[in-house]
C-alpha cells in the first residue's frame, strides 16, 4: 500500500485496514469483471443508466438538503450562524461495496452499491458530490500475481473509467484521503464545520460489522463536526421502480426459473427424495446462465408442504403428497421467486384440487382487483382473504375446531422483488408503474399434511399488471397433463 494514513486515523487504523485496499484473496464468479459495457453484456443496464442513477441520487440529496440549506442561509443573514470556513465542504455521498467473502461463497456485491455502480469488484467505494456533480469510483490496485489466481479484475485508471462510466476511477489507496478532504479539513482534525455526509448505516448499531458500518464509525471519528444522514431510503426509493433493463434481467431470471419448474415436472414422483428435485432445480439454474439461487430452494412434500420456509429438503416424497416448490434463479443479481405445487403421483385428490383451485381463485382475484397507483400489497391481501372466507370449504385448526379457509392463509400476500428477493418497498404504499412484486396466496392445512402455494411475479404497467411468469403453468388440469406427459402417459400410481 502506498498511502500513509493521516494522523487523525490513528485510533481507527483497524477499520481503515478493513475497508482500504486489501489485496484480493479470492475470486469473483467468473463473470466479466464488472464492466457493464453495452457491447460485452447485451442484457442489463448500460453504463449510461448507472451514471443517470448516480445523477438522480445526487438530485434527490440536493432536494432533501434544499430546506436545511435555506435555513443555514437565513441564519447567516441573521448573524447567528457559524462562518463557513475554507475547506468546509457541502454535501458528500459515500458508499462502500462488499469486501472479500468466505471461501465457499461466490462474491456478491452489496445491492445498493451494485445499483449505483454496476461494479462487482470487492473493496470498491464511491464518492459523489451533488453540488458539483463530481463522482469517483475507487478500486483496489491491480495485482498481477493475484490475477493468475482469480483472473484479471478492473483496476484504477482510464480503462475502468471507460468501462464503468465513472468520470474518475482511483485507487482505494487514495480513498480515505479524498474522503476526508471532502468531509472536512483534516488540518483541523476534522473539527471544522464539516460536510453533510450521506452514508448507509450512518449510526451503526454496536454489533453491525458491515463495511458500511465500519466506514461510518471511521468517518464519524475522523470528522465529528459532520452532519450524518442516511442515504439508504433515497436509494431504496429509486430501486423500487425497475427500468426496462432491470425488467429484462428479471424476465431472464423468471425464464430460467421456469426451466427449473419444468425439470421438477420431469423428475417428480413418489419415492424420490426432495433433494433430488433440488438438484434438478440447481442444475437448471446453472445451465440457464443464472449465477446462483436467489434464496434457498424450498421443496416441501406432504407435511413439509405446510411449513412456510421449509429448507431441509431431506424427506422422501410419498404417493398422495402435494409438493410445494418455491424457487428463484438469480441473474446478474436479480432474483425471480416462483412457487408451484404439484401432486407427486400426477393426480390431485378431489380435496387437494379443491384447495388448489381456491388458492388459484385467490390469486386471480388479486390480479383482477389490481389498479396501478391505487392498490397496495395490503389491499390485495384483503381481497384474497375475502375470497378465502367466502369459500364453503372448511378445515380443522390445531385445536380441532372447524374454520373457514382464510384462517389457513398464514403469511403476507406478496413482496417487492428485484436485487433482493424481498426487495425494498412498502406493502402499504400504492404500487406504481415499474414496480415488480409477487402475488403468492397459500393455504396450509397442517392437520391434513396439505399445503398449497402459488406464486407469480408481476410488473406494474400504466394500465395494470404484466404477469412475468405467465408461461409457467399453474392451471391444475395443465399441471396434471404435463406430469403425465413427462412420464409418457403412464401414471406413477393407479388413478384414485
Ligand atoms: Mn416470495
Amino acid at each position: 500500500m502506498d498511502t500513509t494514513p493521516l494522523p487523525i486515523f490513528g485510533p481507527a487504523l483497524g477499520a481503515l485496514l478493513l475497508i482500504s485496499a486489501m489485496p484480493a484473496t479470492r475470486g469473483e464468479d467468473g463473470r466479466p469483471a464488472s464492466a457493464p459495457s453495452a457491447a460485452a453484456a447485451p442484457l442489463g443496464p448500460s453504463r449510461d443508466e448507472y451514471r443517470a442513477r448516480r445523477r438522480a441520487l445526487m438530485d434527490r440529496v440536493e432536494r432533501a438538503e434544499a430546506g436545511s440549506g435555506a435555513l443555514r442561509a437565513a441564519m447567516l443573514r441573521a448573524g447567528s450562524g457559524p462562518e463557513p470556513s475554507p475547506g468546509a465542504a457541502g454535501v458528500v455521498i459515500v458508499l462502500v461495496g462488499e469486501g472479500e467473502q468466505a471461501e465457499d461463497a461466490k462474491f456478491h456485491q452489496d445491492n445498493d452499491f451494485a445499483y449505483l455502480s454496476g461494479v462487482d469488484v470487492p473493496h470498491s467505494a464511491l464518492i459523489l458530490r451533488p453540488e458539483s456533480g463530481e463522482e469517483a469510483l475507487y478500486l483496489p490496485p491491480r495485482d498481477r500475481s493475484m490475477d493468475r489466481w482469480v483472473g484479471p479484475r478492473i483496476g484504477p485508471g482510464k480503462d475502468a473509467a471507460e468501462s464503468t462510466g465513472f468520470a474518475r476511477v482511483e485507487s482505494t489507496a487514495s480513498f480515505l484521503a479524498d474522503l476526508f478532504r471532502a468531509v472536512g479539513d483534516p488540518r483541523t482534525g476534522g473539527h471544522s464545520p464539516a460536510a453533510t455526509v450521506y452514508l448507509v448505516e450512518p449510526s451503526p448499531k454496536p454489533d453491525s460489522t458491515t463495511p458500511a458500518a465500519r466506514l461510518a464509525r471511521l468517518v464519524r471519528e475522523g470528522a465529528p463536526g459532520g452532519r450524518y444522514k442516511d442515504v439508504a431510503p433515497l436509494v431504496h426509493e429509486m430501486r423500487k421502480t425497475k427500468s426496462d433493463a432491470e425488467a429484462d434481467l428479471i424476465r431472464r431470471a423468471v425464464a430460467v426459473t421456469g426451466d427449473a419448474q419444468r425439470e421438477v415436472i420431469r423428475a417428480i414422483r413418489p419415492g424420490v427424495p426432495e433433494y433430488r428435485l433440488e438438484g434438478a432445480i440447481l442444475g437448471a439454474f446453472v445451465a440457464g446462465g443464472a449465477s446462483r439461487a436467489g434464496f434457498p430452494s424450498i421443496v416441501g412434500s406432504g407435511p413439509n408442504s405446510t411449513v412456510l420456509h421449509y429448507g431441509r429438503n431431506s424427506r422422501t416424497i410419498e404417493d398422495g403428497d402435494l409438493v410445494v416448490v418455491d424457487i428463484g434463479a438469480e441473474v446478474r443479481d436479480y432474483t425471480a421467486d416462483i412457487t408451484r405445487t404439484y401432486p407427486a403421483n400426477g393426480r390431485f385428490t378431489p380435496r387437494q384440487r379443491d384447495v388448489y383451485k381456491l388458492v388459484l381463485d385467490g390469486q386471480r382475484a388479486a390480479e383482477a382487483d389490481f389498479k396501478p397507483g391505487v392498490s397496495t400489497i395490503s389491499s390485495l391481501t384483503r381481497a384474497v382473504r375475502d375470497v378465502f372466507r367466502a369459500s364453503p370449504l372448511r378445515a380443522k385448526d390445531e385445536d380441532g375446531v372447524e374454520q373457514s379457509m382464510d384462517h389457513f392463509f398464514t403469511h403476507g400476500l406478496g413482496h417487492h422483488m428485484g436485487l433482493d428477493v424481498h426487495d425494498v418497498g412498502d406493502s402499504t404504499r400504492p404500487l406504481n408503474p415499474g414496480e415488480v412484486f409477487t402475488i403468492e396466496p397459500g393455504l396450509y392445512l397442517a392437520g391434513e399434511a396439505l399445503g398449497v402455494r402459488i406464486e407469480d411475479d408481476y410488473r406494474v404497467t400504466k394500465d395494470g399488471l404484466e404477469k412475468l411468469s405467465k408461461d409457467i403453468p399453474s392451471d391444475p388440469d395443465e399441471v396434471e397433463r404435463l406430469i403425465g406427459a413427462a412420464r409418457g402417459g403412464i401414471p406413477a400410481s393407479p388413478a384414485r
